[in-house]
């Protein structure tokens, strides 16, 4: 099938030329090397990993970080495009990459010690080491200053003790950022796969983000020294500022698995006979077709001005929120009713609709869900948390 991107209000040349050269080494890649395995992973449940390696030749690993450190120093716009091009292949694949870059490669380029950073960003940025980011629990996951993982202080170091539930790629993680209550705040630490009291079996029987692993983190009387600490922050506000980075990103992926949608279901449309006439030539389709467009245009445009903003230092956790919010649901319910066009077809793993449509249950629900993204933005129009 060819990939024809939906772009009704040419905002292709409102892109930079190296951004939209970016977005289309992703396209082609995700197109030529990922899309071919993306059923079979699914169905397996299992994350292609022989890909890191090309992955992390892309660049995609942490690419707003800046060169030295091994990053692509690229700009949030092209970041953005990035995101959309690999949620287009597959939501699993996108997480894999937003948390290597935006949940561990962020923390510790904003939070880290020099150390820190020159040992574990040109790792993680090659694709080297794997990273994951432990912050939601059994029973905090919108309510993470609720978290009951301790971290106590010892004479060299720390010992962690807790459970985190529901982390990508934790399995096959190098390094976990752990976020645990210490003596004096919330605080964040890098554990060693490895490390004595530290394991991370994987949760199975998931009917969304089949390609992707997703785990728990086990921490048993887990002894870390003083430099496994983040020193750089203090606080929710530490976790939190990680999840503004990845919300940005998970913004533009909802439309990428928009465009997939949208696309897969014009051109399924347009050659599906039915009642002696092409199914695109009836008025009910024609409508959904001109509501989804309206629609994804409008989620281009909030994507494209956010990482401008974002760009510009001007970015607020609110505007994070909506588009992470709107876009995602905007992608469930291309999803949706993209799903329905493709009659009997659309429950096949043969299409892309129906995986799409799965994985962007988890995506609506990581992250923040919906309904949290829904009092954030409340919570800044009206000056009144309403989350209590
Ligand atoms: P609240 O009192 O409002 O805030 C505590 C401190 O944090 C600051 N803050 C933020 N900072 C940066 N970015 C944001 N978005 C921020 N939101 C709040 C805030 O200013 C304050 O700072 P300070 O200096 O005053 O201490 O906190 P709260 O406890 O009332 O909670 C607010 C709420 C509900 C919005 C927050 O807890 C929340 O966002 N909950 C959702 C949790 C969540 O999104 N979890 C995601 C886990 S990771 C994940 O899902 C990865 S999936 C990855 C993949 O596979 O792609
Ligand atoms: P709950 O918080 O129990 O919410 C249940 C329902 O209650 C939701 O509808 C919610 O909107 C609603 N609700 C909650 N609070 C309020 C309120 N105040 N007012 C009104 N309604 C409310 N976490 C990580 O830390 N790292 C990861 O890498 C990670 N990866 C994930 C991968 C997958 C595939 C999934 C599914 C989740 C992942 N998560 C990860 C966890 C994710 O962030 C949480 O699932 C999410 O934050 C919601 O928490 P919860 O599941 O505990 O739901």
């Amino acid at each position: 099938m060819v990939f024809q991107q939906l772009d009704y209000f040419q905002l292709d040349d409102q892109f930079t030329e190296d951004e939209r050269m970016v977005r289309d080494t992703v396209r082609a890649w995700v197109t030529e090397r990922y899309l071919p395995l993306a059923m079979e992973h699914f169905e397996a449940g299992t994350f292609p990993s022989e890909l890191t390696p090309e992955l992390a030749e892309l660049g995609v690993f942490g690419p707003t970080v800046p060169q030295e450190y091994g990053g692509a120093g690229l700009n949030s716009v092209a970041y953005g495009l990035i995101c959309q091009e690999l949620e287009r292949g597959d939501s699993g694949l996108r997480s894999f990459v937003s948390v290597q870059g935006s949940l561990v490669m962020y923390p510790i380029f904003a939070y880290g010690s020099e150390a820190q950073k020159r040992h574990w960003l040109p790792r993680l940025a090659g694709g080297k080491a794997i990273g994951c980011f432990g912050l939601t629990e059994p029973d905090f996951g919108s309510n993470p200053s609720g978290m009951l993982t301790t971290a106590k202080a010892t004479k060299d170091g720390f010992v962690l003790n807790g459970r985190k539930m529901w982390i990508t790629n934790g399995t096959n993680s190098d390094v976990a950022v752990v976020w645990a209550r210490a003596e004096d705040g919330i605080r964040g630490f890098l554990v060693e796969r490895g490390t004595k009291g530290f394991s991370a079996p994987e949760q199975k029987h998931k009917f969304s983000l089949r390609a992707s692993i997703t785990s728990e983190l086990v921490l048993e009387d887990v002894h870390v020294s003083k430099d496994a600490m983040l020193p750089g922050v203090k606080g929710l506000k530490g976790p939190l500022g990680c999840l503004n980075q990845a919300r940005y990103g998970i913004a533009w992926g909802g439309l990428g698995a928009a465009f997939a949608c949208f696309d897969e279901a014009l051109q399924y449309a347009k050659s599906r006979v039915v009642f002696d006439k092409a199914l695109a030539g009836f008025q009910l389709p024609q409508k959904k077709f001109a509501d989804m467009a309206t629609q994804i245009t409008m989620a281009q445009m909030l994507a494209l001005r956010l990482g401008r903003l974002k760009e510009a230092g001007k970015v607020t956790p609110a505007q994070v929120s909506m588009a992470k919010r709107n876009n995602v649901m905007l992608g469930l319910d291309v999803a949706r009713t993209c799903r329905d066009i493709l009659g009997a077809n659309g429950i096949s793993l043969e299409y892309q609709v129906g995986r799409h449509l799965c994985n962007l249950e988890s995506v609506v629900t990581y992250e923040g869900t919906h309904d949290i993204h829904t009092l954030a933005i409340g919570h800044e129009l009206t000056g009144m948390p309403a989350y209590r």
